[in-house]
């Protein structure tokens, strides 16, 4: 079997780019297929076999066959993270993975399901405009918390870009490119316009998601 990374799924996935960016800001020698969405063959036996849910991404690093865009940034960065993007000190990791895990489970998802979702995948008759107002409700609340981290240093590791900036950071151009009323939040629109600024943001992040609407 080839030991090149391969990762299985669309750019214009969110959780596909989250580990991109991370694939690119490690500099990994990679392969990316495109599968999920209009290119299909996430039910293929094939594919089940390496992701029972049958969702993007899917990394495949040699015999290791990993699912969950999370696990695989994590996976990345111990295996090939420099100490600035992945800390050896448990401590000073679990603070980052702190925010990594409140940036998935809290912030991304409210950004993806409540707010993209509604304007973006779901037709225009059908949507719930009420559930985006509350959402943004929720997410000035959620940004002025990572306002008060991020007002502490340039990163959530200090001043170098590290793997909790990564899943924090990829759900930021969704936030900052959809058409709803967002409440100013200088330090985190600082922090955004620092990350468009990267190569690997703006690359694998940075993706028009056009394809993805419905009217
Ligand atoms: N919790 C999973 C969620 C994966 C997920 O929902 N992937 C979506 C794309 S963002 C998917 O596979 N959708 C079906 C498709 O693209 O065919 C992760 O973070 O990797």
């Amino acid at each position: 079997m080839s030991r090149k990374l391969e990762i299985f799924g669309r750019n214009t996935s969110s959780n596909v780019q989250t580990v991109m960016w991370a694939v690119a800001e490690l500099g990994l020698d990679h392969v990316r297929h495109d599968v999920g969405g209009a290119f299909g063959q996430t039910d293929s036996p094939e594919f089940r076999a390496m992701n029972p849910m049958g969702l993007v991404p899917v990394a495949r690093d040699g015999d290791l066959v990993l699912f969950e865009s999370c696990a695989i940034v994590r996976y990345l960065g111990a295996q090939y993270g420099t100490e600035r993007f992945w800390p050896a000190d448990p401590i000073k990791r679990a603070k980052q993975d702190n925010w990594a895990e409140w940036s998935k489970t809290t912030l991304a998802k409210t950004v993806i399901y409540d707010v993209f979702w509604q304007l973006v995948r779901t037709p225009k008759a059908d949507r719930d405009m009420e559930a985006v107002t509350a959402a943004a409700v929720n997410l000035d609340a959620y940004l002025r918390m990572a306002e008060k981290r991020l007002g502490e240093s340039a990163y959530f590791g200090g001043d170098a870009l590290c793997f909790a900036d990564i899943v924090f950071g990829h759900v930021l151009y969704r936030y900052y490119t959809l058409d709803f009323d967002r409440a100013p939040n200088p330090t985190i629109e600082n922090y955004y316009q620092r990350l468009t600024e990267r190569e690997a943001y703006a690359e694998h992040v940075m993706v028009d998601y056009s394809s993805l609407r419905v009217e």
